[in-house]
């Protein structure tokens, strides 16, 4: 009876420790609600950025940064608002980070919030969308423009909290990446319509 009693510890201790394993894969990324904050930019009408990530493109003048408008854990998101110029890009992503495993699957999933997200035009369309990048690095920290490196997600709706994913590989030569969020509009006509607000952005090894 003591035997099987033990017996029974060890499967459940086993149990135990494959469970904590598999819910504690390390976010590969910091700041990840973004709750962390910092006043650096002038041109962004007094709101703050996200302390630790990196902003670029075009668009400037246009609404974003850190905001406590909305959160889906603790009190502030980040919001990417509506673009309407040709090529408008706009990104927010995390530092380049090394120890990256060339053919294992990488996998990012964030939050995000719609609001007003009707097109100009008083529709609801295609163009309220967002993209999940990865730029891989390789040893000279030259981009690598193979493989699947990045997916656009259409938000067709106001919507609430919604977690999108995803998963792609790491290519071959991949020695840095840095990942996070786009927003683009592609050509004559397009627009990136309403805002999205992002939280809890995690990037995993599978
Ligand atoms: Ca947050």
């Amino acid at each position: 009876m003591k035997k099987r009693a033990g017996i029974g510890w060890l499967v459940l201790s086993l149990l135990l420790a494959f469970t904590l394993t598999a819910s504690c894969a390390k976010n590969l990324v910091g700041n990840e609600s973004f709750e962390e904050v910092e006043m650096l930019n002038p041109y962004n009408n007094g709101t703050p950025r996200v302390t630790g990530w990196n902003v670029s493109g075009s668009g400037f003048s246009k609404a974003w940064g850190s905001v406590d408008t909305y959160a889906h854990t603790g009190k502030r998101s980040f919001l990417l608002g509506p673009m309407k110029e040709p090529g408008d890009t706009f990104w927010q992503v995390s530092p380049a980070f090394g120890g990256i495993k060339p053919g294992a699957t990488y996998k990012v999933t964030v939050y995000v919030k719609a609001e007003n997200t009707e097109l100009s035009d008083g529709t609801f369309g295609v163009n309220a969308h967002f993209d999940i990048t990865l730029y891989w690095l390789d040893k000279r920290d030259a981009r690598i423009n193979i493989g699947h490196r990045s997916e656009r997600f259409v938000v067709k709706e106001e919507t609430d909290w919604i977690q999108y994913t995803f998963e792609t590989v790491a290519p071959e030569g991949a020695s840095k990446v840095a990942s996070g969020v786009c927003r683009r509009t592609v050509g004559e006509g397009e627009e990136c319509a309403g805002n999205l607000y992002f939280d809890d952005y995690i990037l995993t090894i599978e």
